[in-house]
């Protein structure tokens, strides 16, 4: 057994969880870096991940006992428009108070992208070529002008983008955002795993992590010391999203209403799902009136397809993963032994096995921040129109991809113009609508007079 100063403790566990492999560099490296290899080891909980690899290789036991959860729908008549229009008027009423705060979910790899770099940063708008954190950016700074309030932006981030996401935001002045009101801080990492349960080295004195997922994020508002500032700020309501949905109302004050008259812990925006194995995840009640989501991948295809009497399906309500968090609730749950389930998922992983990467199949594990649905007395899941709020960028081609994401876009924009009886010259072929500009149909004024040309940019 080899032997360093002040980590013989750390040295023994490791060759205890027979997991001394990641000493194969041992004697090529200097002491900073044995050094450094051991305080990585150090931070392993190895009960946790013995458990996580456990649970990897046997069959996962989903209970199926569960039924499709109910959601307050786009309003149909005068009475649910009604409703909808109190909502709102709730929801106004608490971001002039300043109790509103969004927050992005940005610390994920988005390997899929095949971007190099963090996905916020990805050039995403048709014309100007903004980045998808300036779009954000500047629906908050365009709803800080509304409401009157200067509205925190918080961003989650991991060891993986955290400094290019803040040179980012740097090199670009914030986007006009008040750096003091914008607030960055790390998700957790967690060692990824070989398919036989060893843990991967990604250099030879480092081991391989991955960001430990959106559910990470409950945790990491908590250790950061955010949710005491929340607090100190006067603010209690979180407005949730991803850093993948460039069209996400970030201040939706409809949302925003409803969980304040609904007494919600955490509220959810729901789509009606286009098909039955649509790539989103499914309402459900499981026995004992528990809210949760049932992934796509998850859902049995039998459940999947069954159907109403009118023909729409028995699980309609797919998950676009916007929600409004309750500090206090957060606080509540994060108090305690907190911790949310990983869930697997089989990945490429780049390890440095012999002198160079290479990549291996391997077992990265994640905590879904939909997984504190169940621990929910109160909720509210609020329908959301396709069109005005989910244009997903995942893939670097095809369903989901920048393109696609980018028409969505577009055709939502020129929606707007019409729905304002504004007229589209025949030769616009590229819409960019700046949300400086408008947030929805109605910030644009009728007169606008659209040139006739085939690139047009609103600002
Ligand atoms: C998510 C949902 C799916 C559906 C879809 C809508 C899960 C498992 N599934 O699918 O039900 O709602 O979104 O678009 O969530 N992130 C972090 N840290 C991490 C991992 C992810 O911040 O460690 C962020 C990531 O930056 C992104 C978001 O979470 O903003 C989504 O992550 P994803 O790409 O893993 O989720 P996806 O597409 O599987």
């Amino acid at each position: 057994m080899i032997s360093f100063p002040g980590y013989d403790d750390i040295i023994k566990k490791v060759y205890e969880e027979k997991q001394e492999h990641v000493f194969r560099f041992w004697d090529a490296i200097d002491d900073n870096k044995k050094k450094s290899l051991l305080e990585d080891l150090k931070n392993v909980n190895f009960e946790e991940i013995n458990r996580q690899y456990l649970n990897a290789s046997t069959e996962p036991v989903i209970d199926e006992d569960y039924g499709p959860a109910d959601y307050i729908r786009l309003p149909r008549n005068p009475e649910e428009s009604a409703k909808f229009a109190q909502a709102r008027e709730t929801g106004v009423e608490a971001i002039k108070k300043g109790r509103v705060c969004a927050f992005i979910v940005a610390g994920g790899q988005g390997s899929r992208l095949g971007y190099d770099g963090p996905k916020g940063a990805f050039p995403f708008t048709p014309i100007k070529h903004k980045s998808l954190f300036q779009v954000f950016s500047e629906k908050i700074l365009k709803s800080s002008k509304i409401y009157g309030v200067s509205i925190p932006l918080l961003i989650m981030t991991s060891h993986a983008n955290h400094q290019q996401t803040k040179e980012h935001f740097e090199q670009n002045k914030y986007f006009g955002l008040d750096p003091e009101n914008v607030f960055m801080f790390q998700q957790d990492m967690i060692p990824s795993l070989t398919t036989s349960g060893k843990l991967i080295l990604a250099s030879q004195n480092s081991l391989f992590r991955n960001p430990n997922g959106h559910g990470g994020s409950l945790i990491a508002l908590k250790k950061s010391g955010m949710l005491q500032k929340l607090k100190e700020k006067g603010i209690d309501l979180i407005s949730y999203f991803q850093v993948d949905n460039p069209i996400v109302c970030a201040i939706d004050p409809v949302f925003i209403g409803f969980h304040i008259l609904n007494n919600a812990e955490i509220s959810s925006k729901a789509l009606t799902k286009a098909y039955p194995q649509e790539k989103v995840g499914n309402f459900v009640i499981f026995p004992g009136k528990k809210l949760g989501i049932v992934e796509y991948s998850d859902l049995p295809e039998d459940k999947a397809y069954e159907k109403e009497s009118d023909g729409s399906l028995h699980y309609s309500a797919g998950n676009v993963a916007i929600h409004i968090f309750s500090v206090d609730f957060i606080s509540k749950i994060t108090s305690d032994d907190f911790s949310l389930p990983y869930h697997l998922a089989e990945k490429k992983i780049l390890a440095y096995n012999n002198g160079e990467p290479e990549k291996i199949d391997g077992y990265k594990f994640e905590k879904f921040v939909f997984d504190a649905l169940p621990l929910t007395d109160k909720n509210v899941i609020l329908e959301t129109s396709r069109r005005n709020e989910f244009a997903p960028v995942k893939n670097k081609t095809g369903l989901d991809s920048v393109d696609s994401s980018r028409q969505l876009m577009m055709d939502m924009h020129r929606e707007w113009l019409e729905k304002r009886g504004i007229e589209i010259p025949d030769s616009v072929a590229i819409i960019e609508i700046s949300p400086l500009k408008a947030l929805r149909a109605e910030d644009l004024d009728k007169d606008i007079i659209i040139p006739d040309q085939s690139e047009v940019y609103l600002d």
